[in-house]
């Protein structure tokens, strides 16, 4: 899969996503990315990117025509536009897995104010946002797309990870152990040391699910579960009361 990334700070996307992971799979040509400079598209002996914004108001606004000039010489036949924008849809894993599809994304940066409302009507096919806050820039949010991304590509996790991960069916990951066996006095739970990977399957899927519960009650109601699943969750409730995400079931709107 080949990113291509639209930046006026080439840099921190290649420093970023050359180390760990991505930085491993890049070497190993399983995926590519690539930063384009926006700057040196700018047609102006100054180098100048921006401009004031028509209206009036704070802050500058990244010029059209500069941006469309980089997007000429970026541009492929099949390549899925994306403009990285606190006004875009929230990423979340359903929309990482559909992306990871595509051949070809390019991933457009903005800065200062925004990009030129004209341009972005021209070539940008889908904006998203990584959540809610507002950054200082693009970058930190195509890193984190292509982060995502990346781990549904063949080859660049080494195990099949992401096929097993809870999240990617809707619920949390049950907690993970390792050596020592006993940490400031706490023991990893019997279960896991017993070998019985049918009682072990069990405890994880118990653990998911009341995790969920706790922390992440929102996410139930859009997950499909099996009717055991059902079950284990009533048992919990039932367990533990006064748990946040019980209270008001067993009470009945009381609080
Ligand atoms: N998820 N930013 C975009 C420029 C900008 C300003 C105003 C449109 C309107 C962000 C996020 C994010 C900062 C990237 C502002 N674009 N991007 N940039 N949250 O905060 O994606």
């Amino acid at each position: 899969m080949d990113f291509h990334v639209m930046t006026l700070f080439p840099d921190m996307i290649m420093d970023g996503l050359n180390t760990s992971i991505t930085g491993r799979a890049i070497k190993a040509g399983v995926m590519s990315v690539k930063a384009y400079d926006i700057r040196e598209y700018s047609n102006d002996k100054h180098l100048k990117v921006d401009d004031y914004p028509y209206g009036g108001g704070a802050g500058m606004v990244m010029k059209p025509d500069v941006v469309y000039d980089a997007y000429l010489s970026v541009k492929s036949e099949n390549a899925k536009v994306i403009y990285l924008s606190p006004q875009g849809k929230t990423l979340n894993q359903n929309k990482v897995e559909e992306l990871a599809k595509e051949k070809h994304l390019i991933l457009l940066c903005g800065h200062y104010e925004g990009i030129d409302q004209r341009v972005l009507d021209e070539i940008v096919d889908e904006e998203i946002s990584i959540g809610d806050y507002v950054l200082t820039g693009g970058e930190i949010p195509a890193m984190v797309l292509i982060d995502s991304v990346s781990r549904y590509v063949d080859g660049v996790l080494s195990d099949g990870s992401t096929s097993e991960e809870s999240f990617s069916q809707g619920l949390l990951e049950y907690p993970q152990y390792t050596r020592p066996e006993i940490f400031e006095e706490q023991q990893v739970p019997e279960v896991l040391l017993s070998g019985n990977h049918q009682m072990i399957d069990k405890w994880r899927r118990e653990q998911s699910l009341k995790r969920t519960l706790e922390k992440r009650p929102d996410l139930l109601e859009k997950v499909d579960l099996s009717d055991e699943d059902k079950k284990i969750l009533e048992k919990i409730k039932n367990d533990v009361p006064n748990k946040v995400g019980t209270a008001q079931i067993k009470e009945g709107g009381k609080f």
